[in-house]
């Protein structure tokens, strides 16, 4: 196991191998398997462009053997910050195959973030495009590279003085490495809530389980077409059952460029596309839309919406307006992913978040004490299962906090349980703000703030939003000198953080209203701008 993971204490990793749960596959064995026995069948297709099962697999062998020739090798980190285009498969199943290990980055993060992967996994390369989105990735190579001169760095398409991925694909070689499928096989983001955001270690015994449930519960199979909308570095697109459910299912991942009505909907009608994953606003975004425009959308079988909850009012309105099932997901990147099931009542379907997608996945709901509720009531949501971490990487400290004694991970949600199993997500209790599925750990933006000269003290909170269910509000008790709100957000830019997390509102006030134990009160915050924002509403 790598060196800062905790692993599962031998009695649990013995049951999940025994009931089955771990089968001792890695990921690049998957693929293999997939290629020998359906090579000819398409696995992605992007544009005009369909690999097939048979070519991904030879076309990660090749760049697995040049980044071996690079001097990449097994247990080494890379940071893999790519949109959704074919090289983000090639690039995982290769450094899968080398047993090295992605640590995931969104294509929204900038300088702030990516420094402090590379510096923290002690990444030995980071794997961008040129340009995307309008902004050109290879300033963020030029500062990491500043830091840590050895770190490799490669670049698909206008490398500039870079390697440039392309040329990485040389003849397979023999690899020598025996990669075990009880090690690491990737670092995930966690949406974190104290500070920067923790890395979690996934292996490949447990997340290549939470694909044969998820493909399981999703009922994929071959001839399912998944279109990938959200950024696939996302734990839910990745894994629930997403783009690489999907190929463990044999099925074919559509990528498509955005995900805008406009570049999805095409997409939908010509690929027969039968399962696609959204977040609350863009589920809603769709909605609208979709009585406007003419594509026949008959194909999808499947929506899924997960990540921040949906509303019982948007959700009644899946059905007649797509004419497909709506399915509620409720995961985590650390692990345990709820579903409701496609047979469901419909009820269920739309007034939970589904229910655990594993029957070893361990669920408790508790109070401060950690004492069982009744059923019905709300509490805090404890688990422990075979795809559910036991540690953050390198952040023992941490780990103390966010795992009980006997390895059940505090989510930080707050939910309740109906009598038939499910869960309704009721609220949260860490100091994160979930904008519209994106997290923001408000501490990490506060600390940035503070290095202000003329920020004497801030406190973050959420304020509801129509659209994104939450935005961001800075609460800022300044020095002397007030800086503007704008001030303040091009500073934040300057230090490059990535713009999901720049508060969407700031509030200059005097002081913080205090908890009894004299610390800020976040709840009294939102409160305030929750009655402001009402007042304003009113006022209009
Ligand atoms: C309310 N809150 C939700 C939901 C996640 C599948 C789906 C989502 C994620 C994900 C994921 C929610 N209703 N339906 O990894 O595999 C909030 C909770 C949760 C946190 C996890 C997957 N679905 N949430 O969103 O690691 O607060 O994973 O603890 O990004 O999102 O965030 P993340």
């Amino acid at each position: 196991m790598l060196t800062g993971c905790s692993s599962w204490p031998e009695d649990y990793a013995d049951l999940y191998e025994r009931e089955g749960c771990w089968k001792g596959e890695t990921f690049g064995e998957m693929l293999r398997d997939r290629a020998e026995r359906q090579g000819d069948r398409i696995a992605i297709t992007s544009g005009d462009r369909n690999m097939s099962y048979a070519e991904l697999d030879d076309r990660a062998d090749r760049l697995a053997a040049g980044f071996q020739e690079l001097g990449i090798k097994q247990m080494d980190r890379v940071v893999v910050q790519l949109p959704n285009v074919i090289e983000f498969f090639e690039v995982c199943f290769a450094l899968f195959r080398l047993g090295a290990l992605p640590v995931f980055a969104l294509p929204t993060h900038r300088s702030s973030e990516i420094n402090y992967f590379c510096e923290f996994a002690e990444a030995v390369a980071y794997i961008l495009p040129d340009k995307h989105a309008g902004f050109d990735h290879r300033t963020l190579a030029r500062g990491a590279k500043e830091k840590n001169e050895k770190l490799n760095v490669i670049v698909t398409g206008d490398a500039a003085e870079f390697v440039n991925l392309a040329d990485l694909y040389i003849d397979p070689k023999k690899l020598e490495v025996k990669v075990n499928s009880r090690d690491v096989a990737f670092l995930q983001l966690s949406g974190g809530s104290t500070g920067l955001s923790k890395l979690i270690p996934r292996t490949h015994d447990d997340y290549m389980y939470s694909l044969e449930v998820s493909a399981e519960v999703c009922q994929l199979d071959k001839d399912s077409v998944y279109l990938a909308v959200l950024p696939i570095a996302h734990n839910f697109p990745m894994s629930s059952p997403g783009i690489l459910g999907t190929l463990y299912a044999g099925g074919r991942v559509v990528l498509s460029p955005g995900p805008s009505p406009d570049e999805a909907f095409p997409l939908i009608e010509k690929q027969g596309v039968t399962i696609t994953a959204l977040v609350p606003p863009l589920a809603l975004r769709w909605l609208d839309a979709v009585s406007t425009r003419d594509h026949d959308l008959s194909s999808l079988q499947v929506l899924q919406v997960g990540g921040a909850k949906f509303s019982a009012e948007a959700a009644r309105r899946v059905f007649p307006a797509f004419g497909c099932k709506l399915q509620q997901v409720f995961g985590m990147a650390e692990g345990l992913v709820n579903y409701t099931r496609l047979d469901d009542p419909e009820e269920i379907i739309i007034n939970t978040q589904g229910r655990p997608m594993s029957k070893y996945d361990e669920v408790r709901i508790v109070d401060e004490e950690d004492r069982d509720i009744e059923q019905g009531q709300v509490g805090h949501l404890l688990t422990r299962g075979p795809y559910t971490i036991r540690g953050y990487y390198k952040a023992e400290e941490h780990n103390a906090k966010a795992f009980t004694l006997d390895g059940f991970y505090r989510t930080g949600d707050l939910v309740s349980k109906t009598e038939s199993g499910y869960i309704v997500v009721e609220g949260r209790d860490k100091d994160q703000i979930n904008r519209g599925g994106e997290k923001i750990a408000a501490e990490e933006v506060e600390n940035h703030l503070l290095a202000h000269g003329a920020v004497h003290d801030v406190a973050i909170v959420s304020m509801s939003d129509d659209y994104l269910g939450e935005r961001s509000c800075a609460f800022v008790i300044p020095r002397q000198d007030a800086p503007t709100s704008k001030e303040l957000k091009l500073f934040l830019k300057e230090r490059g953080l990535a713009a999901f997390k720049i508060p969407d509102r700031f509030e200059f006030t005097d002081s913080f209203p205090k908890t009894p134990l004299g610390k800020v009160s976040k709840k009294a915050l939102r409160q305030i701008i929750s009655d402001k924002l009402n007042n304003q509403l009113t006022l209009k």
